[in-house]
């Protein structure tokens, strides 16, 4: 019997099957069924009306035909990824079933760090269709850092000018013009996935820094930067040409920006003091907050008490909480705002499976084996804050060591679908020895989809 990742929140199997034939039709989402004529109507039909809750959909396989409802066509596309699975990635028949189902947190995320390795439009619309299969619905991309500047802004150029001219190890930048950063907002929307952008400040510009001494206390650009060190770069915190400068930025980018979302990083200033680190934020999210954007910060942005309401917080420490980043945590909520998890000793997937692997890293508690991605629950990491209290759950993916998108394959599949199922099923008891017989199903499709997965050991891969 074919399984679902993640897996739904009910499914019951009855006797029968619907049999694909050669005439089997389908009336939505072609690109997804591309062994069907695509019809009105269809054996395979999606209707708009009801949905269990938000984002959900119901699935009925009978012997004669599918159909898929939804409140919405994000919902519709839901329920055709757990179609597509049920199916296999070479549909021969179909258990007849019924399926209702519906995400526990509205925003499921990942994040890719083009900024320490570029990533090309087409390596990035690749790999929304991959996450999309997993019913994420967030991309995160962090655009900007010490080592490059990664989106043109037409009214400081020299960022990407200057600033996209280098990544970590010195393999040459890159950078997306507006019209290849439209691109990707736009294939990502067909796939019912929301870009967030990041611009990472004050912290983490030494790229924007180089290009423009202007944004420099000295006066004077710093080199270049092909390092992997953090923490040791800062805007000018008195300088009235950063906020110029963070005005335009914002300006631009919300104006690409249809989600309701901008990301302005905030983690690891080191090179700021704490005072420079409160007065700046207060006026870095006030501007941001101007241009009609909800902010989301790391969770080191909590520090200020003056957050435009709604601020999000993401957590990015241990499952095992340290008392500051557990009350910055706290700050978002008592702010209006709430919590987006990322605990890094789990979700960060640069970080090894293993002291075998080749790439990634390990500072994070050590290596994360896939059962490891896998057994954790976001309400159970910082008291008071559970379900009420959390938008989400996101794995980021940092590209120190990372070079190619095979790269980034690797260390994404197959613990993505463990991080995917966090965000999206039932909290309840998790077993990896009940995943792992699904990941072997769902090993098919990334086959099938030419993903270079890492084949983790505890899963029995189909050859
Ligand atoms: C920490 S987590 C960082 C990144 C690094 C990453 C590497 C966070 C908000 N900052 O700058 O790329 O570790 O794992």
């Amino acid at each position: 019997m074919r399984s679902i990742i993640p897996a739904p929140v009910s499914r019951v199997d009855d006797d029968g099957h619907f049999v694909v034939t050669g005439d089997t039709t389908v009336g939505d989402f072609p690109e997804l069924f591309p062994e069907f004529a695509h019809v009105d109507g269809g054996d395979i039909r999606f209707v708009i009306g009801e949905a269990p809750a938000h984002g959900g959909y119901t699935l009925e396989v009978t012997s004669n035909g599918i159909i898929i409802e939804s409140d919405d066509r994000a919902g519709l596309f839901a329920g055709a990824q757990s179609l597509r699975q049920l199916m296999g990635p070479v549909a021969t028949a179909v258990p007849v079933t019924r399926i209702i189902d519906h995400p526990r947190f509205e925003y499921r995320a990942v994040m890719l760090d083009v900024a320490r390795h570029f990533f090309s439009v087409s390596d990035v619309t690749r790999f929304i269709d991959h996450i999309a299969m997993l019913k994420f619905n967030h991309l995160h991309l962090h655009l900007t850092d010490d080592q490059g500047w990664r989106l043109h802004i037409r009214s400081w150029p020299a960022l990407t000018g200057i600033g996209a001219s280098t990544s970590v190890g010195g393999q040459g930048g890159g950078f997306y013009t507006q019209e290849d950063y439209t691109e990707i907002v736009r294939y990502a929307a067909s796939r019912f996935i929301t870009i967030v952008p990041e611009i990472d400040i004050p912290g983490h510009t030494n790229a924007a820094l180089s290009a423009y001494p202007g944004l420099n206390e000295s006066g004077i650009s710093p080199a270049p930067y092909e390092g992997i060190e953090v923490g040791f770069s800062s805007l000018w915190i008195g300088g009235e040409k950063t906020y110029e400068f963070l005005d335009d930025v914002v300006r631009e980018l919300a104006e690409l920006t249809p989600g309701p979302y901008i990301h302005l990083g905030g983690d690891e200033s080191l090179a700021t003091t704490d005072d420079d680190f409160l007065a700046f934020i207060a006026r870095a999210t006030a501007i941001a907050a101007g241009h009609g954007k909800t902010i989301i910060g790391w969770h080191e942005m909590g520090r200020s008490s003056e957050l435009p309401p709604g601020t999000i917080g993401q957590y990015w420490g241990f499952l095992r909480p340290q008392v500051g980043a557990e009350a910055h945590i706290r700050s978002f909520v008592d702010q209006g705002g709430r919590v987006i998890m990322s605990p890094a000793d789990v979700a960060y997937l640069d970080m090894k499976y293993d002291a075998t692997t080749e790439l990634g890293l390990d500072w994070a508690e050590g290596p994360t084996p896939l059962a490891a991605a896998y057994d954790w629950d976001p309400a159970a990491i910082i008291p008071g804050i559970g379900d009420a209290q959390l938008l989400g759950v996101e794995a980021p993916i940092w590209t120190e060591t990372l070079v190619t998108m095979a790269d980034v394959e690797r260390m994404a599949f197959p613990r993505l679908a463990a991080i995917a199922e966090i965000a999206w099923s039932p909290a309840g008891e998790r077993s990896f020895d009940e995943l792992a017989p699904r990941l072997a199903a769902f090993g098919e499709h990334l086959d099938a989809a030419r993903v270079a997965y890492y084949r983790a050991p505890g899963v029995n891969w189909r050859d």
